[in-house]
């Protein structure tokens, strides 16, 4: 549904909003009028229908913000519930995956942080790790259970001195990708910055050389090839956020 960014006339979209409300009013008690104030914006008054979604959608990352829980955990599963193969899943064909030399790579550090100095593999795995196997839920409609292994989120921001009270994490990838997180999940104890994927480090196609896990978050929120991180208080948005994901996109 938030996707679709044309403009379209009320009429065309009536049959949906009807739809809509209907749907709103059984699960959330909400009608339309409720959702006039909600968002500010008015339906009947001619204001554009993606206007009213963007604002909802936003509206949205506020409540599921709200109700996330910091200590909740993602289910964790066993060596025996992997997926083999794992799928692989980009904006891209597998054929153009980025090609990275983890031997002059960096990740760089910005934004609200003390320590903006960068950081090689070596020194990424020089910090404590940890490992996990967990479920990848992608919003096309497919899932799967993987094994990766890394640095701690939190030990890291803790590490490089970050604003801990800041409210995004964004991050910058290799081919063009970006996305970002809010503070509470990125502190969760089970995102992890990916160096191993399995028992060896991350293949190209899974997001050599550093991928954030996230098994609080859908997919799209779990950028590959990061090439450089940064703390903020301004929404840095992402690549499929800013096309009409809902941005907070909690699994
Ligand atoms: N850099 C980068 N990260 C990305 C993507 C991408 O296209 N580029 N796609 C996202 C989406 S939609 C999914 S489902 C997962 C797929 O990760 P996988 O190839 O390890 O299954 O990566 C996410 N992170
Ligand atoms: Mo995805």
């Amino acid at each position: 549904m938030f996707r679709q960014r044309k403009r379209v006339k009320l009429a065309e979209i009536e049959p949906d909003l009807i739809r809509l409300e209907r749907r709103l009013f059984l699960k959330n008690g909400l009608s339309l009028g409720a959702l006039t104030m909600l968002t500010g914006c008015d339906l009947t008054d001619g204001d554009a229908v993606d206007k009213v979604l963007w604002a909802l959608s936003r509206w949205n990352d506020k409540v599921q913000a709200a109700l996330f829980d910091p200590t909740k955990l993602a289910p964790v599963y066993t060596e025996a519930d992997i997926t083999k193969p794992f799928p692989f899943n980009a904006f891209y064909d597998v054929d153009d995956v980025p090609e990275i030399d983890g031997n002059d790579w960096k990740l760089e550090v910005s934004g609200l942080v003390e320590d903006k100095s960068p950081w090689p593999l070596a020194r990424l795995r020089g910090l404590p790790q940890a490992s996990q196997i967990t479920r990848h839920i992608c919003i096309e409609g497919w899932s799967a259970i993987g094994q990766w292994s890394g640095v701690p989120f939190r030990a890291f921001l803790e590490q490089v001195g970050a604003d801990l009270k800041a409210k995004y994490v964004g991050f910058k990838c290799a081919d063009r990708y970006y996305s970002s997180l809010d503070m509470a999940t990125a502190l969760h104890p089970q995102t992890i910055l990916a160096l191993d994927y399995g028992k060896d480090p991350l293949p190209p196609e899974y997001g050599f050389p550093l991928k954030l896990r996230v098994p609080t978050k859908l997919g799209f929120k779990n950028p590959k090839h990061i090439g450089a991180l940064f703390v903020t208080n301004d929404n840095p948005g992402g690549y499929w956020e800013d096309q009409g994901y809902n941005w907070y996109s909690g699994s």
